[in-house]
């Protein structure tokens, strides 16, 4: 059976939620998510000491005074169980689900230029005609897990750590094999440690982290901030990240090595996490003050893990610290100091297959009962390259993005009008708070949505002429920064063979804001919109 509705929203994670909250006064809206219940990646990965590493009073909704007022947090990081149970007290109180449709996949959508529609196919078969689609897809949904022969002779069980079994598992007793040492592998390899009998850590590229000090939010605290909540929610859309972080304006050539020193282990001290990179103004963009700080976290590994071999195998060497993304982590290098806990290092002797009873490696096999793949995900683009998209003319988004994704704003793609992303790529994505920023790009596209209907309009598009302007723009910011000098998902390096460049808008939040009003303000600069008649 056909539906006709106004407006398609793909995904039920934070952004989707919000939208189907903003649009279902005046829109007929339809939201498609995956899987069976809402709050997108924190529905999905509940794998041991998941947790947000953006303090939650800031990673939070803003769009209503009642709910950030009476929300409590119990702690300053919250773990994914408060994150999830949060998204079902939003989708409850705000009657949500009615719009919903849990456990569909939108598989294929096809533009009708001549009805200015887009036809929605779902893997439940039945097809949904609108006049627009919001992509609030995510940016990291598409697990990556490697292809090493012999998985299927593997009689132990295997677990993505975006597939970990709802009811939990037990660990105790078994030797588990955690691969891959990003943010997640070093949230769940503490908790994986805590209980299994021995842990096997395949590590490739060690990590830059530093503690979270996460704690029980204390009430002082939380009063301040539900003080002046909106207040706050304003200056955190004129920093870098969407974040209070303490900014600095010294850099670090101003300094002492004694100064340099005591404003390092206060940043390492300061229970905030994303505090090292802003340390001095200037770890960002230069490597001589990069260099400084990531000689203070190798110090800091050194210090922490007793045996020199492993914390050498732990000290990051290859990259500049905020290259990747920074890890946050709980108790993460102590982990070595335990008996039951070996690193072994996949760089110099990578993994070759799966084994009836483990992994080999080229030089050595390892016994294994469970192995737990901690590799990431097919970022930024994955989930809108697994959905069949046929725009104007019969192109296909596969084909038009095969050398890389193209964007204007990381909103529209020319040639597939009336169709929005939020965090699309060439967005900030996780360099910024990602709860308030995709609340802002989803009041920014219902307010181009808004127009459209007020004015009379029917369709817009973009042009490759505003893509390429817009692809430059995005490339020259991220030129001489730190992050064009590591192989991470922000490139989609992590995948073999994955084409494109660097997918992240690094000229921070604000600017990125701006650019979007302004296109916005000046006419609708970059895009063309045009009636149905026209
Ligand atoms: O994924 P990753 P992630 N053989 O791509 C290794 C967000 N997040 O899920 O670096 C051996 O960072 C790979 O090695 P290498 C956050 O934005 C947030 O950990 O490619 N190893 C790497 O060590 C984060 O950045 C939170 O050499 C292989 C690891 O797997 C993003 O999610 C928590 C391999 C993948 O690291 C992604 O983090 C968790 C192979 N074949 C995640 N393939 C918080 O808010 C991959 N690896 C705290």
């Amino acid at each position: 059976m056909v539906k006709n509705v106004d407006i398609v929203i793909i995904g039920a994670g934070f952004s989707g939620m919000y939208a189907v909250h903003r649009l279902r006064k005046d829109y007929d809206v339809l939201c498609f998510e995956a899987g069976d219940g809402v709050g997108g990646t924190w529905y999905w990965n509940r794998y041991p000491g998941a947790r947000v590493d953006i303090q939650s009073v800031e990673y939070s909704y803003s769009f209503d005074e009642d709910l950030q007022q009476e929300w409590r947090w119990p702690e300053y990081f919250s773990a994914q169980p408060d994150l999830e149970r949060y998204a079902n007290h939003v989708a409850d109180r705000f009657q949500l689900r009615e719009h919903i449709r849990l456990s569909t996949m939108v598989q294929k959508m096809r533009f009708d230029a001549a009805t200015n529609r887009w036809h929605v196919h779902t893997d439940k078969g039945e097809e949904v005609i609108c006049r627009y689609v919001i992509a609030a897809t995510g940016s990291l949904t598409v697990p990556n897990a490697p292809n090493w022969p012999g998985r299927e002779t593997f009689t132990g069980d295997i677990y993505h750590t975006t597939q970990w079994p709802r009811e939990g598992l037990d660990l105790s007793g078994k030797r588990v094999g955690l691969i891959g040492t990003g943010s997640t592998g070093i949230q769940a390899a503490p908790l994986i440690a805590e209980q299994a009998d021995h842990l096997f850590v395949f590590q490739r590229t060690p990590v830059f982290s530093m503690p979270s000090g996460n704690r029980p939010l204390d009430a002082e605290y939380e009063n301040e901030w539900k003080s002046d909540y909106a207040g706050r929610r304003k200056e955190m859309l004129k920093n870098y990240g969407a974040s209070l972080v303490e900014y600095t304006d010294i850099s670090a050539h101003d300094c002492t090595p004694e100064q340099q020193e005591a404003m390092l282990e206060q940043a390492w001290n300061s229970k905030k996490a994303m505090q090292m990179l802003v340390v001095f103004r200037d770890v960002m963009t230069d490597m001589a003050v990069n260099d400084i700080v990531c000689e203070f976290v190798r110090k800091k590994i050194r210090e922490t893990v007793k045996s020199p071999q492993t914390a050498e195998l732990l000290c990051p060497t290859t990259y500049p610290i905020g290259g990747k993304r920074l890890c946050v982590d709980n108790g993460y290098y102590e982990i070595y100091n335990r008996d039951n806990v070996t690193l072994v290092d996949v760089k110099s002797d990578p993994i070759v297959a799966y084994t009836p009873s483990g992994l080999r490696t080229a030089k050595a096999d390892y016994d294994l009962d469970v192995i737990v793949t901690a590799t990431g995900f097919d970022a930024i683009t994955g989930a809108m390259m697994r959905i069949d998209i046929e725009g104007v003319d019969g192109v296909k988004l596969a084909d038009k993005w095969s050398d890389g994704p193209t964007t204007y704003l990381g909103s529209m793609i020319a040639g597939f009008p009336n169709l929005f992303m939020i965090h699309g790529p060439t967005t900030p994505a996780a360099q910024a708070q990602m709860i308030t920023t995709g609340e802002w790009q989803v009041n920014w596209t219902a307010d181009v949505i808004d127009d459209m209907e007020r004015e009379g309009y029917a369709r817009i598009d973009t042009t490759p002429e505003a893509e390429n302007q817009w692809h430059d723009h995005v490339d020259m910011i991220s030129e001489g920064t730190v992050h064009k000098l590591a192989d991470s998902w922000y490139n989609g390096k992590n995948i073999e063979g994955k084409k494109g460049g660097f997918m992240i808008y690094v000229g921070g939040f604000p600017q990125y804001s701006a650019a979007c009003t302004h296109a916005v303000h000046n006419d609708y600069e970059g895009f063309v919109r045009s009636r149905s008649d026209a």
